[in-house]
């Protein structure tokens, strides 16, 4: 569902920049540095309380996809890379900034995690994908409830779908609570209300493992929308 809303706003924004005249984009040859300059933050990634450096920079951009690549080198001089795949609906002027999520501190393990949207600020739905430092390492922080085939969290303020991760520690454990509800129109079809579940998951063993759920009734709109996005930990921009 999602991929069909990004497809159809993207294409509408494509013919929207279309007509506006440019020429077609050469993007072989442009210069990647010069026109999509990097995003570069100092935390501390591997856990070892010294701040290390995050850079994203644009490596590569075809008719198809955008490369993006997060590289974090350690105060120890340590050195991880992660090449995060974004699609091009548009001209490919996609920057850094364009995916960059910011760093947070999600899970039970020290350091910070690197988020990126794959969806590229592009469509009705971000589609954030979440890296951690493991083993030396970058891989996929996979969301609580996803499968490895498909790590991305899901955050929506959307009228057919509101979703959004409620942070804490607990008696010293980390537990986030998933919530989705989905958006339907009441009889009068004037006014939305929204149902869904709250799933609530601890971090044990190295993974976020489900410890309960529960039905929310029917909430109002501004009432759901209360549970949109990341509540509990901060994005560093
Ligand atoms: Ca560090």
């Amino acid at each position: 569902m999602r991929g069909i809303a990004v497809t159809a706003i993207t294409a509408a924004l494509v013919g929207t920049t279309m007509s506006a005249g440019a020429t077609t984009p050469a993007y072989a040859a442009t210069t990647p540095a010069a026109q999509a300059p990097p995003v570069t933050q100092r935390v501390d990634v591997d856990g070892d309380l010294r701040r290390d450096t995050v850079r994203v920079v644009r490596r590569a951009v075809t008719d198809d996809e955008y490369t993006f690549r997060i590289t974090v080198t350690t105060s120890a001089g340590r050195r991880a890379i992660r090449d995060v795949l974004v699609a091009n609906y548009g001209e490919g002027t996609l920057t850094p900034a364009d995916v960059w999520g910011g760093t947070a501190h999600l899970d039970g393990v020290r350091g910070a995690e690197i988020q990126v949207d794959r969806g590229g600020g592009v469509g009705d739905f971000p589609w954030p994908h979440v890296y951690t430092w493991r083993d030396n390492r970058l891989v996929p922080e996979v969301a609580p409830g996803a499968t490895p085939g498909d790590p991305a969290w899901t955050v929506a303020d959307h009228f057919t779908l509101v979703a959004g991760y409620t942070f804490a520690t607990v008696k010293g454990r980390r537990q986030v609570t998933a919530t989705r509800l989905q958006g339907t129109f009441d009889r009068t079809r004037e006014r939305l209300t929204y149902r869904g579940t709250r799933t609530t998951y601890r971090w044990h063993g190295g993974t976020w493992k489900r410890v309960g759920a529960t039905a929310t009734g029917t909430l109002s709109e501004s009432r759901a929308q209360d549970f949109a996005g990341w509540s509990g930990v901060t994005w560093q921009p």
